[in-house]
């Protein structure tokens, strides 16, 4: 047995030189032809969805909406809080001291006052309080409550519209047409509550509205404090 398998080993020993030198006498071969194009591919599969892209610019204002239904009724407000007690009559002239605000002030300008500024009633007939300012023309409220305001504007030259003004707002207009050759009247009231630091003057917008004259008063006061 072991003598047929050396001579196994012999014989493959002798084919793989045979395959060794055959090899090495293969020389090489011309350049083939060029092959066609293949046929275009199929289509591959949908790829995956890309990432967020960055949040756009804000748009512009929408047109405005119709106006709404009115709003169920609310429910009752909290109990407001205990008023001021006055222990003592000192108690009560002191309250009775800081609680008052009034004044009557008069125009005193030459020809018209300007257009769209508070008109400065410049002749004070009665402003202790100093809460009427004759160098702006606005009365500034020190005493928080229920206020009074009136005026009485001479009209000469040409009609006027004037207005009210609360805090930048207009709370009354008044108008007049002037007859030549008399001195018209136009006038005007409103009882109105005031917070502290609220502001109140009297004001014409247009030149050809302007006509109040020499003489027009505007009057406020306090009827009863918060
Ligand atoms: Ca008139």
């Amino acid at each position: 047995m072991a003598i047929l398998s050396v001579f196994l080993l012999l014989q493959l020993a002798f084919i793989w030189q045979s395959t060794a030198q055959t090899q090495n006498t293969c020389t090489k071969g011309e350049t083939g032809i060029p092959g066609t194009p293949g046929h275009p591919g199929y289509n591959g599969v949908p790829g995956r969805d890309g990432r967020d892209g960055h949040p756009g610019a804000d748009g512009k204002p929408g047109p405005k909406g119709d106006k709404g239904e009115m709003g169920i009724k609310g429910e009752p407000g909290l109990p407001g809080p205990p008023s001021v007690s006055v222990s003592s009559p000192s108690d009560a002239m002191e309250m009775k001291k800081t609680q008052h605000s009034a004044f009557t002030v008069r125009a005193n300008f030459q020809g018209t006052p300007p257009v769209n500024s508070p008109i400065r009633f410049g002749y004070e007939v009665y402003n202790p309080d100093k809460h009427y300012n004759p160098y702006t023309g606005i009365f500034v409220c020190r005493v928080p409550g229920v206020y009074y305001f009136t005026y009485h504007i001479l009209v000469s030259g040409k009609g006027v519209t004037s207005y009210l003004y609360h805090n930048n707002r207009v709370i009354m207009t008044t108008r007049d047409t002037y007859s030549s050759p008399d001195v018209d009247t136009a006038c005007g009231g409103t009882i109105i509550h005031l917070l502290l630091g609220d502001t109140v003057w009297l004001q014409v917008n247009r030149e050809e509205e302007d006509g109040v004259f020499n003489g027009s008063t505007f009057t406020g006061f306090l009827l009863y404090p918060d």
